[in-house]
């Protein structure tokens, strides 16, 4: 090839790549399943009724999601802390822009039962051998990883994908696991999207006889979210298990896709939807499931709004 050759093709190689948005990407996540004691209510009390919960009554030994580093070396916090954010319950907020490929690298390392788990995704495309989910005579060794061993979850994040979404265990442990927390959310932006400022995770699911979220239950144990006037802020939000809850955060409202403005949404079992407002409202808010009686039994938490 002689050298004006070679500059042409170089030169439409950098427009090939130029095409390519900057952004799409291969995110890898190391993830493990990993034994320990959960504290539902570590402060051991109902604030708004005053009563007392010991830890005989809300502290159980659970397997749950837990983030590491490339290679499982060192354990990481699964979502930032920066807002508020819980560790551990959920698992790790994983996150990507539609048309990044998302390597999901999965350590079963649950002995505590020493049970087969798994990794099984919503809102993403990939092959069945990554669905993760338990067929009796079909499914391979991604839907019950021994404990062990290890399995990578090959998925793609497409237009359809820009939101958030559950991913959860759908081994034959499926029912226990989710019992006991072991589930998180994929969220992902569209390719031009800009990333909020502060980004809230919500997993409203049952717990043992309480109602949780984030695997905890009451004021002064729920996550307390804080964000700033001025900041985008974006609720994720998921309901788990086999109830329905509605999602409320007082002195804020959102607009519907349709553009009715909302200040309660109802989410069903592995349904998720995502908000955003651009905040203007200082003080100490409430949000809570509105359906009374799980706000009762601790759904609900605190959301701080400095200047
Ligand atoms: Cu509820």
């Amino acid at each position: 090839m002689n050298r004006v050759a070679a500059f042409a093709v170089a030169l439409v190689a950098g427009v090939a790549a130029a095409a390519t948005p900057a952004t799409a990407r291969t995110r890898e996540y190391w993830v493990a399943a990993t034994p320990l004691d959960w504290n539902i209510v570590p402060n051991g009390r109902d604030a708004i009724e005053g009563a007392r919960h010991p830890p005989s009554e809300t502290v159980f030994p659970t397997v749950v999601y837990r983030r590491y580093t490339r290679g499982w070396r060192r354990p990481l916090r699964n979502t930032p802390a920066r807002s508020g954010n819980q560790d551990l319950i959920p698992g790790p907020l994983l996150r990507a822009r539609a048309g990044d490929r998302i390597l999901v690298h999965f350590a079963n390392r649950d002995t505590l039962y020493r049970r087969p788990h798994s990794m099984h995704f919503h809102g993403v495309r990939y092959r069945p051998s990554s669905d993760g989910a338990y067929l009796p005579g079909f499914s391979g060794p991604d839907a019950d990883v021994a404990p062990g061993s290890t399995y990578t979850y090959r998925l793609r994040a497409v237009a359809g994908s820009v939101g958030v979404w559950p991913y959860h265990d759908h081994s034959p442990s499926m029912m226990d696991s989710i019992a006991g927390g072991m589930y998180g959310m994929l969220s992902i932006l569209g390719r031009g999207e800009r990333a909020p400022d502060r980004e809230l995770v919500v997993v409203l699911a049952a717990m043992g006889r309480f109602q949780a979220i984030d695997g905890r239950a009451f004021v002064g144990n729920t996550p307390v979210f804080r964000a700033r006037v001025g900041e985008t802020v974006q609720w994720d939000v998921m309901a788990m298990g086999s109830e329905h809850h509605t999602f409320h955060v007082h002195g804020h409202r959102w607009r519907d896709r349709d553009g009715t403005p909302r200040d309660t949404v109802t989410v069903g079992p592995a349904e998720s939807f995502r908000i955003r407002w651009h905040e203007e409202d200082p003080g100490t808010w409430l949000y809570h499931c509105h359906v009374e009686g799980h706000m009762a039994a601790g759904m609900i938490g605190l959301y701080r709004v400095s200047r």
